[in-house]
């Protein structure tokens, strides 16, 4: 598959399907498909072309959605001066270029080829379980219901690459507060949209590396009520783009970036430890915690180091020392008091 996909990036301009800077009808897509479904003498299966729904042709493709383009708006926030951080800003263009979102493909750049089409208007999250006062959300609401401001984090990816990104959101403690947790609530599970037809990685489990969709997550309520877990609706003061988990995604800085779940759709207080995905696919790489520690490796890789991306490229970018709880000690440390971080990595 990846083959074929060079190839045909090959043949077509990119720009005829990445519509970031430049407009494409629908319909000149579809000529320009049409010539290449010729050039590969594809002629039996053109048929289907304009269905839209042969998800082999989508993979051969790449893109299911390639002419849309998605709109980001600008956000009012305030600056949260007790969440900056002096460190160099990773550029905007990688923080939108370099992504983990299977639900898109599993190479980094497969989420701003095939997200922009995602559609994040209606959007619906509820917030229920073990609740007084069960909570639901319209896409309007997301940027209401808290009033928003910009906090700057460092965001460190279990495979050993770091960035530093300014959001823009609210405190996930301030919703989950007005759902008023009962005194059986001990977790929070979150869940992403699903939705196979927006998204290929969940019509396929090669484009979805493996992950049995929808992606889910979860913290202990301690976890989430902590001053640092924070719901993101914005990055560098505008709505989030579908690449970064539009319409709202979480953010918790001290773990690593996989605990971070995009384009939630659900957060559900519970008195069991929920699943979550990544635990799910490999239990003995990736925990429940999955807390940042220089100390406790991959069992395929060092977690000593990581590469702070810049405007460079990855490869170019520097070599720093990891920190304990990404250098967030100060304020999450105590939640973990006793608690063997070797066996609950
Ligand atoms: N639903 C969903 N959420 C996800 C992922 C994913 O594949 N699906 N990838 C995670 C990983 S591994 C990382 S490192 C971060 C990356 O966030 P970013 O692309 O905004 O930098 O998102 C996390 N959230
Ligand atoms: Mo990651």
């Amino acid at each position: 598959m990846t083959n074929k996909r060079v190839f045909i990036k090959g043949i077509l301009n990119k720009a005829t399907w990445n519509t970031s800077d430049n407009e494409v009808t629908p319909e000149a897509v579809f000529k320009s498909r049409r010539q290449i479904i010729k050039t590969l003498g594809l002629g039996a299966v053109g048929a289907s072309l304009s269905t839209n729904v042969n998800a082999g042709l989508i993979d051969l493709f790449g893109d299911s959605k390639p002419a849309e383009k998605f709109t980001i708006k600008p956000l009012d926030f305030s600056e949260n001066q007790a969440f900056k951080i002096s460190e160099q800003l990773t550029p905007e263009t990688k923080v939108t270029s370099h992504n983990n979102f299977y639900e898109f493909g599993t190479s980094k750049s497969n989420p701003i080829e095939n997200a922009q089409g995602l559609k994040v208007e209606p959007w619906t999250l509820t917030i229920d379980g073990e609740v007084d006062h069960p909570i639901t959300l319209n896409y309007d609401d997301l940027y209401k219901i808290v009033a928003l401001e910009e906090r700057t984090y460092r965001l460190r990816c279990v495979e050993a690459w770091s960035m530093v990104i300014p959001w823009v959101g609210f405190s996930l403690a301030d919703l989950i507060k007005k759902a008023a947790p009962n005194s059986k609530a001990r977790y929070v599970a979150f869940e992403t949209l699903y939705d196979p037809e927006q998204m290929p990685g969940q019509r396929n489990r090669f484009v979805g590396g493996g992950i049995n969709y929808p992606y889910v997550e979860g913290l202990t309520l301690a976890e989430a009520m902590n001053d640092l877990s924070f719901l993101a609706v914005g990055l560098y003061g505008k709505t989030l783009p579908p690449q970064n988990g539009a319409p709202i995604r979480l953010v918790v800085p001290w773990k690593y970036g996989f605990k971070s779940i995009k384009s939630v759709v659900k957060i559900r207080l519970t008195d069991k430890k929920p699943p979550t995905s990544w635990n799910l696919l490999a239990s003995h790489e990736y925990g429940f915690y999955a807390n940042v520690n220089p100390n406790v490796d991959h069992p395929r890789w060092s977690q000593a180091s990581e590469r702070r991306i810049g405007a460079g490229g990855l490869f170019s970018a520097k070599r720093i020392p990891t920190l304990p709880f990404n250098g967030y000690g100060e304020q999450v440390a105590n939640l973990y008091k006793g608690l063997d971080l070797r066996k609950n990595f």
